[in-house]
């Protein structure tokens, strides 16, 4: 897709907020620092629309981008962040419980894992409440620039494996460093718009 405009809508903390528009949306969700403000920014050819940091825990609102004024992309804080305290961590897990479980524009959610690594135990966590809740996940092995192309095929595997991948859920290589991968990301998208 030909990304013309994108701008972000509101930062929401609850439903009250949340845009009042049928138009789909996809929320992204992910280990903190793992990538998915930057997968946004690739995305919509925006260098720094959605904020990225060398730290983690920069994301911390449920961030709604409007795109070519048809489809919205929603930017969620991550978890796995260890210097989070455990109030913190609730209210995080009810706000991403809220959103994920109520939100009926939600498309499909866009899981972002670490090409690099086998996902972590919290990935699984979340593919599994994604699944446990129907929704449809589209799986991005985000910083392949830094692996050898060579040994990508065996790192998607990994990935595969460890989610214990349904076989109609998406698995896409991506690199927010070269754009590897994007053109593949929204053609998934668009299937589910
Ligand atoms: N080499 C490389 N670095 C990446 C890639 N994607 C993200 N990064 C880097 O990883 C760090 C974290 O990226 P963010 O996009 O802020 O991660 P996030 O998942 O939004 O993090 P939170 O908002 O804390 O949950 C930044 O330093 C990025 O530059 C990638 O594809 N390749
Ligand atoms: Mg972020």
């Amino acid at each position: 897709m030909k990304v013309v405009s994108s701008d972000i809508v509101i930062s929401a903390v609850k439903p009250e907020q949340y845009p009042e528009t049928n138009l789909p949306e996809f929320a992204l969700a992910g280990r903190s620092n793992v990538g998915k403000s930057s997968f946004i920014n690739k995305m919509l050819n925006r260098k720094g629309l959605a904020r990225i940091s060398s730290k983690p825990g920069k994301t911390q609102t449920l961030n709604f981008y409007l795109i070519n004024e048809i489809l919205h992309f929603v930017d969620v804080p991550g978890y796995g962040y260890a210097k989070v305290s455990k109030t913190e961590r609730a209210a995080w897990g009810k706000m991403i419980e809220t959103y994920f479980t109520r939100r009926e524009q939600l498309r499909a959610a866009v899981l972002i894992v670490d090409l690099r690594h086998p996902p972590t135990n919290d990935d699984v966590m979340m593919y599994d409440f994604l699944k446990h809740y129907e929704i449809p996940c589209i799986i991005i092995a985000t910083k392949a620039d830094k692996i050898p192309k060579g040994k990508w095929q065996k790192h998607l595997k990994v990935t595969r494996e460890t989610l214990e991948l349904d076989k109609n859920d998406h698995l896409i290589l991506f690199s927010s460093e070269t754009g590897e991968g994007k053109d593949q990301a929204w053609q998934i998208l668009q299937s589910y718009m």
